[in-house]
């Protein structure tokens, strides 16, 4: 039998959303081929098991692997000199307005060639791997053309080959107005973004479909429509909104039963009733609110109170969230949205595969993918208490120990 056991380790489940981190002491993970067969205390393993390979995990705690839901880890260049004009005073808006933000990466991506954006995308993979991401969702966007949209989003698909990962694709073409369409949105959606849809799906190159509802970039109108090719398509749909304003973004995803909703700084008590109909997920970005220095907060306690899931990511991406360490966002989760770390981690593990359409991972139960973090920690609130540290010890993923 190919089974084998993971010992001397505490669990931190998640898979019960009445109880909490849903720990087990002393627990045991049988790991059939690439899933979990059981686990439970080690008093309780079935006798069929008893005589199966063992590793020993010294006492450290397990917890699913994380999963980051929200990144834009495929770009050219950096905005290093951005963030100093942001620094000077100028806002992010004003920068975007006068060419630069997202468009001066579109510029990068569009002339680097393929291997030079998947070995950037690497660098940026690896520092996630290392704090024990095992899933990643990637988008689109910098391209804003059929040809770069592609390219961005055949180095995502190649990344998974050329690591342990599971890589989830989103297209993002309604990220920006290109230049070339400037003072032409619609334009744009019509002539440019959802002709690059239909072609990047027929690459068999997207998983979900994204937009950015914003003044400095689309209006419901225009999201919509990209949102009912989604529909003819077959594909679910996020929605980044309510990020600097509020245009309702949340309750347009939520018509369409997006998966998520991100960012959501500026959710009003509508946004929040719509996104619980339909059970979309909320995304929280702190990087993104952190490096924009926003001060206004998502409203996380209606969230609670309304019961939508919460999920945290790192929205890696070279603007507003020059972000590779999961475990800092957790960290900021809590500090600057005042998450509890049973929260951060849920919203990085079970939350984060709900937002991503995902239902075989982000918990350790029977059945589950095999995809683990193992931490030199005593308890789960470590993860989101220390700032600058890495206590990843080891990471399972689809059953086999990997860094
Ligand atoms: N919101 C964001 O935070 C990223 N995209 C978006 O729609 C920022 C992208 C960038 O500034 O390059
Ligand atoms: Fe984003």
């Amino acid at each position: 039998m190919s089974n084998r056991i993971l010992c001397n380790t505490t669990l931190a489940c998640l898979d019960d959303a009445d109880r909490g981190y849903a720990l087990v002491a002393d627990g045991e993970i049988v790991i059939d081929g690439d899933h979990i067969a059981w686990c439970g205390p080690a008093d309780a393993l079935p006798t069929a098991y008893a005589d199966c390979p063992r590793t020993d995990l010294g006492g450290r705690l397990t917890t699913p692997a994380l999963i980051d839901c929200h990144t834009h880890l495929v770009f050219g260049g950096n905005r290093a000199r951005e963030f100093e004009e942001r620094l000077s005073g100028v806002p992010y808006a004003e920068i975007a307005r006068r060419g630069g933000g997202i468009n001066a990466t579109v510029n990068a991506t569009r002339s680097s060639t393929e291997d030079d954006l998947l070995a950037g995308a690497l660098q940026r993979a690896d520092a996630l791997i290392a704090e024990g991401v095992a899933t990643l969702e990637i988008k689109s966007g910098y391209g804003l053309d059929t040809e770069t949209e592609l390219k961005m989003l055949r180095v995502a698909r190649r990344l998974a080959d050329a690591r342990r990962i599971s890589v989830q694709t989103s297209f993002l073409g309604a990220h920006a107005v290109p230049p070339e369409y400037a003072g032409n949105a619609d334009g744009y959606i019509d002539q440019c973004c959802l002709p690059a849809l239909e072609a990047a799906v027929a690459a068999g190159l997207v998983d979900a479909i994204d937009g950015f509802c914003e003044g400095i970039a689309f209006s419901g109108d225009q999201i919509e429509r990209v949102f009912q090719r989604a529909a003819a398509l077959g594909l679910p749909v996020k929605l980044h909104a309510e990020q600097l304003s509020d245009l309702g973004g949340a309750a347009l995803a939520a018509r369409y039963q997006a998966l998520s909703a991100d960012h959501l700084e500026y959710l009003s008590a509508d946004g929040i009733a719509a996104m619980q109909q339909s059970g979309t997920v909320a995304v929280l970005l702190p990087g993104a609110f952190y490096t924009l220095r926003e001060t206004r907060h998502p409203p996380v306690q209606a969230l609670r109170d309304a019961g939508v899931p919460i999920a945290i990511a790192t929205d890696c991406n070279p603007g507003s969230s020059p972000l590779t360490s999961p475990l800092l966002a957790l960290n900021m989760a809590c500090t600057l949205f005042g998450l509890t770390p049973l929260e951060a981690l849920l919203g990085m593990t079970r939350n984060a595969a709900r937002a991503l359409g995902l239902d075989d991972r982000g918990v350790i139960a029977a059945g589950a993918r095999a995809d683990l973090a193992v931490w030199d920690v005593e308890t789960p609130a470590e993860l989101a208490y220390r700032i600058g540290y890495n206590p990843l010890s080891e990471r399972y993923v689809a059953g086999r120990s990997e860094l």
